[in-house]
């Protein structure tokens, strides 16, 4: 088979997981300037095992003037496990929160639907016109909240952690998650680069986020187990959660 007719693994998705990943593209295509970005070649597309399942992952990265990196990442173990991964990483001269979605599906069940803008700067707070954009939503009720681990203090007071209880529940995450993205976007267009003193801040803001998400270990154990522990620390911090080793400052 050439690899172009290789059906798109979102065609074989969770219908909520392929529905936000044609919003999240259809998003990013209305509002930004994309650019590719280039990941390693083999780490584009990766095929492994994982208890006698094949694992597939298929990334797709941009950039932007304003993003230095934005992925979105779709796996799928056999018929096991669906997982939609999504963060835009803002360029550090940029006070721009982090856009992260987490999505996992089992059995045709999503069982952690997350999706936040996360602050970076100093005093862990968002930018006033993020936070009053976002105050103008209507507050959401979901049946189903979850918990979130111990790590999960990088998230903002915005972040919904749902397990989506019905057709009802999904669109209402569908839709918020487009709510996030449009007001993502408006105001990374709109905004403007900081003092060299303000992206050292962002930057330790940044890093800080992709520690904390280096932690989770639901997302390690899927990797190990299909890839090996090297592997898996390697795309953690490379692929899913890397950061510039070093960024010129001044
Ligand atoms: C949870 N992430 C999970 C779970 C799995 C994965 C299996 C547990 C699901 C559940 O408890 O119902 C697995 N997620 C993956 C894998 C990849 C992935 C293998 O992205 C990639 C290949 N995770 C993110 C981002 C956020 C995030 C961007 O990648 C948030 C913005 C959050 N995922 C997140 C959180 C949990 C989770 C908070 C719950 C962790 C916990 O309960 O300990």
């Amino acid at each position: 088979m050439s690899l172009t007719s290789i059906p798109s693994l979102r065609e074989q998705q969770h219908s909520l997981i392929r529905q936000l990943a044609d919003c999240i593209e259809a998003t990013w295509h209305q509002y930004l300037d994309l650019s590719p970005y280039s990941l390693p070649v083999e780490l584009g597309y990766v095929e492994g095992r994982l208890e006698g399942e094949k694992l597939i992952i298929e990334n797709r990265c941009y950039q932007t003037p304003q993003f230095r990196k934005m992925h979105l990442e779709l796996a799928k173990v056999g018929n096991m496990l669906d997982i939609l991964h999504c963060v835009m990483f803002p360029r550090p001269e940029y006070n721009l929160p982090m856009f992260g979605c987490d999505l996992v599906g089992a059995r045709g069940q999503i069982s952690a639907a997350i999706a936040d803008l996360s602050p970076v700067d100093s005093e862990r707070s968002l930018p006033e016109a993020y936070t009053s954009a976002l105050q103008a939503l209507t507050l959401l009720n979901f049946s189903q909240p979850r918990e979130l681990p111990e790590w999960g203090y990088i998230f903002s007071d915005f972040c919904i952690f749902v397990r989506p209880s019905s057709p009802e529940e999904e669109t209402m995450f569908l839709k918020r998650v487009q709510d996030f993205l449009t007001i993502h976007c408006q105001q990374a267009i709109a905004s403007h680069p900081v003092s060299p003193e303000q992206v050292t801040q962002i930057l330790a803001g940044q890093r800080n986020y992709c520690t904390k998400q280096q932690q989770n270990d639901k997302t390690r154990r899927v990797l190990e187990k299909a890839f090996g522990t090297d592997w898996a620390d390697n795309y953690m911090t490379t692929v899913l959660f890397d950061l510039p080793d070093s960024y010129p400052v001044a």
